[in-house]
């Protein structure tokens, strides 16, 4: 057995998390998953952060388009505080082993665990027999980046809890069916004021990249006047904010914007309210506009300035992916061991 590899149930602490590349970043990226990574690595646990453009492709991408979203996402990591001397941050298709890997978990997940999950339900809709088999396949494959570098704690947005919940069963069965103790059992971490951020049209839909309407959500690109502009037209009710949380309940697009600003402001949505309550949103509006440009402007202006040579996200890709894959090679070699591959 290869010295590197932990095989007990008291595994280290290690974070994982990864973004799609299958569009521009939204607000719902930045406060459900990028801030939170960035406040992972700041507490020094090792981070390893991925942009997950095989995950992307299980729905048609342009390819230049596909190139400069990955581009973007690696400008977005960086412009919102991720440290690539700190943390291991590289795109999922320069590791082969999360695709190796997820191979072996395809053939540990069953097929009735992937019909339930709800992401394929939304995104395959009434056309299932027209979706690909990689759109089925997907959450195995992200079964497979997490536990190709044996990570414990995953850090995402609500949206995400039950694919790390299929994870977690993926890897009890591995350990089960090969009477091994290989696979840690990852948690989700799923905290903050922003787990799930709401369209701004729609207070019960999540705020989506692929939404079809660019006013439903705030790109990370978007300038000054055009996130006051959509903040204006988000839809809203006609009472004014209440002061307690309480008052919030049944009113989904109010409790949205107050979540946004406790997130934005990294403060809690009872201390918000303590301040807005009793405000109209036509007084509101223009206050969480302005802490929204604050928070944005100088991440959107980096991240222009990052994409002007994209050279030096090439040359962070490619050591992030060689520190990724000195993690995930012995731990794929040891899963090849384990299931009875020649030569491994
Ligand atoms: N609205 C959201 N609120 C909180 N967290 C969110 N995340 C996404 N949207 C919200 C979190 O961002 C991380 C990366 O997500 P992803 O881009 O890989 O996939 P997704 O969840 O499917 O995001 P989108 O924007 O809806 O993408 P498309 O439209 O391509 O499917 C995850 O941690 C997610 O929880």
């Amino acid at each position: 057995m290869n010295e590197a590899v932990q095989t007990s149930s008291e595994f280290a602490p290690r974070v994982f998390s990864g973004i799609q590349p299958s569009g521009g970043l939204t607000l719902g990226n930045y406060l459900g998953a990028m801030k939170r990574f960035v406040d992972t690595q700041n507490t020094g646990v090792q981070s390893i952060y991925c942009m997950v453009d095989q995950h992307a492709i299980t729905v048609w991408q342009d390819p230049d388009k596909l190139r400069r979203a990955t581009y973007e996402l690696c400008a977005g990591y960086i412009a919102s505080g991720l440290d690539p001397e700190k943390s291991i941050l590289f795109n999922q298709s320069q590791v082969p082993e999360h695709a190796q890997l997820g191979w072996v978990f395809n053939c540990v997940a069953r097929m009735g665990w992937m019909q339930r999950m709800t992401q394929w339900k939304d995104k395959a809709g009434k056309n299932q027999q027209n979706a690909s088999l990689g759109l089925f396949a997907y959450p195995a494959l992200m079964a497979a980046d997490i536990l190709v570098y044996h990570a414990t704690h995953v850090p995402v947005g609500e949206d995400q809890k039950q694919h790390v919940e299929l994870t977690r069963d993926i890897a009890a069965k591995f350990n089960h069916d090969y009477g091994v103790d290989f696979f840690p059992i990852a948690e989700p971490v799923i905290e903050g004021a922003a787990t799930r951020v709401m369209s701004l049209r729609d207070g019960t839909k999540k705020m989506s990249k692929s939404d079809p309407s660019d006013a439903s959500r705030i790109n990370m690109t978007d300038d000054a006047d055009t996130i006051a502009k959509k903040i204006r037209k988000a839809k809203t009710d006609p009472d004014a904010l209440p002061s307690e949380a309480k008052g919030l309940e049944d009113r989904p697009e109010a409790r949205n914007l107050v979540n946004i600003y406790a997130a934005l402001a990294e403060t809690s949505v009872d201390a918000v309210l303590a301040e807005v309550g009793g405000k109209q949103f036509s007084e509101f509006k223009p206050i969480l506009s302005e802490l929204a440009v604050s928070k944005l402007a100088p991440i959107s202006t980096e991240m222009a300035r990052l994409m002007e040579d994209t050279t030096e996200i090439d040359k962070i890709l490619a050591r992030g992916a060689e520190q990724a894959r000195a993690i995930a090679q012995p731990i794929l070699k040891e899963t090849y061991k384990i299931v009875g591959m020649v030569g491994a």
